[in-house]
């Protein structure tokens, strides 16, 4: 644990009164104008969010996963617009640098990427590699004491305004597959480097995609993460794994939200003479979505101890994405049900949330990777007895 109990739970008091207080109250506007505001994000920079699980000698705040579980199921009640704005930065965008950079890497990024005066993007997948991360075809071919990378990235969460990009690109093209690919850090700026316009997307407004572009892309091979070619692929599977956790977690506080508002309006509104969560129909939903969350929080938290502890995760990390990536999906349809006509009306927030949580299932791995990935190590664990 990073934080005594004291300061922890001080932690998650701010953020829980940010969110509650101050967050809730701006998501249409976030939705609407599919932007989050200047001030907010200036105040999430201040509290430190940006940082949140960057170690403290870095300037973050250095939480351990469990720590980042219990400030992520906080954050998860409101809009995750909000949480996209330093997502990558706690997240996919300095994962890599923190788990496999050198340390001269470590320092001239981290303290950059804890304060929030850049973001970091993570861009892996492209045109035609998804799921099939290993195929991938943007190539880094070493010329002198640079890299010139060529290939595109696609639907690159935060690349509008990111400062830096964990890029994978593939420095040996003669190997197919996970072993050709290397993962670079990328200067915004670099000489043909280019970010396409802004995607329009189902929900999530106020959080941005984008196409990257490398044409002739120098980058200096200082840069290369590790300074050892070929361990990109594995850089990302680490990312990833750690990453699905967090994902589990963010499902079930949306979950706890959608449920908190399924509560509130079965309790108010009224048919046949009483309000409807006195009916055994409508209260079967809020309790089978009630369970289900309780499931959620219950393995985002095991998962997240065992990670502290030193264990390998991969089935569990994305056990944690599959389930609870689905589950927010049941209670988000669930909480239409409730709502009945209200739950399809945009005029509730219901009706946004089921949106959003669509993508929790597609991105950082679909729930059919997550499948793959539980059954492939299950398998090899039994093989190796
Ligand atoms: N941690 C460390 N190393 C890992 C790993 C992990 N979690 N998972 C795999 N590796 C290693 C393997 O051990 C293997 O190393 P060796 O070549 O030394 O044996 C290497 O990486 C390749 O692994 P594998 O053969 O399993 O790769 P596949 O190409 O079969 O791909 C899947 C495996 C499908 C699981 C992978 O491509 C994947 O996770 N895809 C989804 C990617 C994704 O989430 N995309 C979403 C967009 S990114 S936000």
């Amino acid at each position: 644990m990073a934080l005594d109990s004291d300061t922890l739970e001080q932690l998650l008091d701010t953020i829980r009164r940010l969110v509650r207080d101050r967050l809730v109250p701006l998501e249409a506007e976030v939705s609407a104008n599919d932007a989050v505001p200047a001030d907010v994000i200036a105040e999430m920079r201040e509290l430190g969010f940006f940082g949140l699980s960057i170690p403290e000698e870095y300037g973050g705040i250095g939480l351990s996963m469990t720590e980042e579980v219990l400030a992520v199921l906080e954050l998860g009640w409101t809009s995750p617009a909000f949480r996209s704005v330093f997502g990558t930065n706690v997240g996919i965008g300095s994962q890599g640098i923190v788990i496999d950079g050198t340390d001269e890497q470590k320092q001239s990024w981290l303290p950059r990427l804890a304060s929030g005066e850049i973001i970091a993007s993570f861009a892996l997948t492209e045109p035609e590699a998804g799921s099939d991360a290993g195929s991938l075809r943007t190539t880094a071919i070493r010329d002198g004491d640079h890299y010139v990378l060529n290939g595109s990235k696609r639907y690159i969460t935060n690349a509008p305004h990111a400062g830096i990009f964990t890029v994978m690109a593939r420095t040996d093209p003669e190997t197919p597959g996970a072993r050709g690919v290397s993962a670079f850090i990328v200067e915004r700026d670099s000489p043909g480097l280019s970010v396409g316009t802004p995607d329009k997307k189902m929900g999530q407004q106020g959080a941005h995609t984008a196409d990257v572009i490398f044409e002739d892309c120098r980058v200096p091979a200082e840069n290369l993460i590790g300074g050892v070619e070929g361990q990109g692929f594995k850089t990302a599977m680490k990312v990833l794994d750690r990453g699905r956790i967090h994902m589990g977690a963010i499902a079930t506080g949306m979950a706890e939200r959608l449920i908190d508002e399924s509560v509130r309006y079965a309790s108010e509104r009224q048919q046949f003479g009483k309000p409807i969560g006195e009916f055994q129909l409508i209260q079967a939903m809020l309790a089978d979505s009630r369970t289900e969350a309780y499931a959620g929080r219950t393995m985002v938290l095991d998962a997240a101890r065992r990670f502290d502890g030193g264990e390998n995760i991969a089935i569990e990390a994305a056990c944690c994405k599959l389930y609870c990536t689905e589950m927010v999906g049941r209670v988000a349809d669930r909480a239409v049900q409730i709502f009945g006509g209200a739950g399809y009306m945009a005029e509730y927030p219901i009706e946004r949330f089921y949106r959003d949580v669509r993508l929790l299932r597609i991105y950082e791995g679909t729930s059919q990777i997550q499948q793959i990935v539980i059954a492939r190590n299950m398998l090899r664990d039994a093989a190796n007895g």
